[in-house]
């Protein structure tokens, strides 16, 4: 059996942030494979099995970096090996294993991001000038998915405030938004697998965006970031839930209202704009108490939550007054 279908996701682990929807979307696919006949019937897969793609991280090129205090010290790095092929990325499929499959064909040179809205002068910027805009820092974070599984992953950038600067937002821009790459030529597994409105959209209050620990982040383990880790350009927010870290980014977008964001338009009641890192705030069908580190021995992957993912001082004047249960 060629194509996954939904009693492949053990009911003992969560691999999926939207399980019914998957399930939903994978029998309507199945459906239409059994209707067009056995040709049709995963074509991309079959292909996948006879001959080897192109490893997706094969571009990968070191960088020149310098060390940053904001490093979080003390725990086991997850390996590169776990952190390039256990990956959510949905453009490339909803499986962990797809996007370092099938992400090789993402075009990330030349590559330019661009910045619009609510900004004294609208620009673009090339992706080899972000490059050389400030010094890149190692900085170590672990990373928490709303899914409660977890990492720590040795990223390459610098603080997204520091590009924003560059971009002189005026002072009305409230909001930023982010929008990742997205073309159905590249990525006909966004649409073939899951109903999202694409791209993906994230967004972050200014003040969010302006905190030291927000990371416009161009590399991981002292290289550039493999497509499936969200190559050229991402952000990354240690704080909050990983979806909120949108990858391969084109444009940058200065607001006066809160944006729309992905996984808030799938499922409201599930996934907030904030979406921190929260143990204390259940997610409707899984509790946020405990996580699962990705790559430690079975019965040492267990471990609780930290509120704000333990970044709790560099972060917790951002929320003051706010009602973190309501907020989520
Ligand atoms: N464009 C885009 N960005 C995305 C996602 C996605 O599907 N598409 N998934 C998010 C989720 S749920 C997580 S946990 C992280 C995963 O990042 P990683 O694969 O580099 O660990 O990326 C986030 N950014
Ligand atoms: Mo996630």
């Amino acid at each position: 059996m060629l194509i996954g279908k939904p009693s492949d996701i053990p009911s003992s682990e969560i691999t999926s942030k939207s399980a019914y929807r998957e399930f939903l979307n994978r029998r309507r696919f199945l459906k239409a494979a059994a209707i067009t006949g056995a040709s049709m019937l995963g074509a991309d897969r079959l292909a996948e099995v006879l001959e080897p793609r192109t490893r997706a991280d094969a571009a990968v090129t070191k960088l020149k970096t310098v060390y940053s205090p904001l490093t979080t010290t003390g725990e086991q790095l997850t390996s590169y090996q776990d952190i390039t092929t256990y990956n959510n990325f949905y453009e490339f499929g909803v499986d962990k294993d797809q996007p370092a499959k099938n992400s090789g064909a993402l075009p990330t040179r030349p590559w330019s991001v661009k910045v619009e809205g609510l900004v004294a002068k609208p620009r673009t910027f090339d992706i080899e000038d972000l490059l050389k805009l400030r010094p890149l820092e190692d900085r170590t974070y672990r990373h928490r998915c709303v899914e409660a599984w977890s990492m720590v992953i040795p990223w390459v950038g610098y603080s997204l405030s520091e590009f924003i600067k560059q971009c002189q937002p005026l002072s009305s821009a409230n909001y930023v938004q982010f929008l990742s790459y997205y073309n159905h030529g590249v990525e006909p597994w966004a649409t073939r697998e899951t109903d999202i409105r694409w791209p993906y959209s994230e967004g972050l209050r200014m003040d969010e965006a302006m905190n030291e620990l927000a990371l416009l982040t161009f590399g991981l383990y002292g290289e550039t970031l493999p497509n499936q880790d969200g190559a050229p350009v991402r952000i990354v927010l240690p704080w909050k839930y990983g979806f909120k870290s949108a990858k391969s980014l084109v444009t940058i977008r200065f607001v006066k209202k809160m944006p729309h964001t992905t996984w808030n338009d799938e499922s409201s009641f599930e996934y907030g704009f904030y979406a921190n890192v929260n143990p204390n705030v259940p997610h409707p069908r899984w509790s946020q108490e405990y996580e699962r580190r990705i790559g430690l021995p079975f019965y040492e992957q267990r471990r609780k939550t930290l509120m704000f993912n333990g970044y709790t001082d560099q972060v917790a004047y951002l929320y003051k007054g706010m009602d973190l249960r309501k907020n989520f």
